[in-house]
């Protein structure tokens, strides 16, 4: 099947911040079953990121406040460089800029590689006290990043968006305006807070963080369905998904692709292999020929 024009060979994408960027472990996803993989989002210059702890586990998923770590584009780029290298399958490279002008320099840097594909982060939850709210809740924002990268990037642009959006259809529809090929839903939730109850405090250095995991599956299933049926663009669906039937339900309310991440951290990385085995085996037993057959074929009561 195609996504955004690139031949994949399954609709399992690996989300953005699991695996960092290292070329070795990206390449394993796709020797895994997946078509594509995400880098972490990539800033102009390296970030520490927060002090630990920065994950927090609970029954629902995990909680993370790990504030951008990566080690700057320039570095990001000659993983990628290397991925190409060494396997066939499609990269997303993450970019995050803490304004406009910056966003245009990350496409800028990424032009000049064999990336294919360009997700702007414009949703990350645990950067507020540096960045203001994230650009994905800003509407005027949105429109003015995705313009300005739409009109220098040299590879489609997916705008990757928040739950936390008063009315995530809104945005999308704006980014879709300004250009974007593409939606990345849903980033992490909340903030949430974990708290050790002997200790009498939150277990996450920062205090609150992202939630991700199982607890955010049907919203994410609601959210995709509701920006489905209001934007043309392909959506890369993410949010709680671990099985095969999970990107299953993802792709019928509305995804073209579907990004595994949290349960990478649970699973490891056969999650893959096993969704995607799980994912051929729905299909074969209920007489879908294809991956595309399945996206947006939900029937609403
Ligand atoms: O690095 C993070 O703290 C982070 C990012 Br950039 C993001 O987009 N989503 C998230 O939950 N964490």
């Amino acid at each position: 099947m195609k996504f955004l024009g690139k031949e994949i060979s399954s609709p399992l994408t690996l989300a953005s911040g699991i695996l960092g960027i290292s070329f070795s472990s990206l390449q394993r996803v796709i020797n895994d079953g997946a078509g594509m993989v995400t880098t972490k989002s990539l800033s102009l210059e390296p970030r520490m990121g927060h002090e630990g702890p920065i994950i927090a586990e609970f029954e629902g998923g995990l909680l993370n406040s790990v504030g951008l770590t990566n080690p700057g584009i320039e570095e990001g780029l000659l993983e990628i460089e290397k991925f190409h290298q060494a396997c066939q399958g499609v990269s997303i490279v993450s970019v995050f800029g803490g304004n406009t002008q910056e966003f245009k320099q990350l496409a800028e840097a990424v032009n000049g590689s064999p990336a294919d594909l360009l997700e702007l982060n414009l949703s990350c939850p645990n950067v507020e006290d540096e960045f203001k709210r994230p650009f994905a809740l800003v509407p005027e924002m949105v429109t003015e990043i995705v313009s300005a990268v739409c009109a220098v990037s040299s590879i489609p642009v997916l705008a990757k968006l928040s739950p936390n959006a008063l009315d995530i259809g809104e945005i999308a529809g704006l980014a879709e305006a300004a250009g974007a090929d593409a939606i990345t839903m849903i980033n992490t939730l909340g903030h949430g807070m974990v708290i050790d109850p002997i200790a009498k405090r939150p277990v996450l250095r920062n205090n609150f963080g992202g939630m991700s995991g199982p607890c955010i599956k049907p919203l994410a299933l609601k959210l995709i369905h509701d920006v489905y049926k209001t934007v043309k663009i392909p959506i890369l669906g993410t949010g709680g998904v671990s099985t095969g039937l999970d990107a299953v339900e993802m792709m019928m309310a509305g995804a073209s692709a579907v990004a595994i991440g949290t349960a990478v951290y649970d699973k490891g990385l056969d999650v893959f292999s096993l969704a995607k085995r799980e994912m051929d085996t729905f299909m074969r037993e209920h007489g879908y020929a294809d991956y595309p057959e399945l996206i947006g074929i939900l029937e609403e009561n």
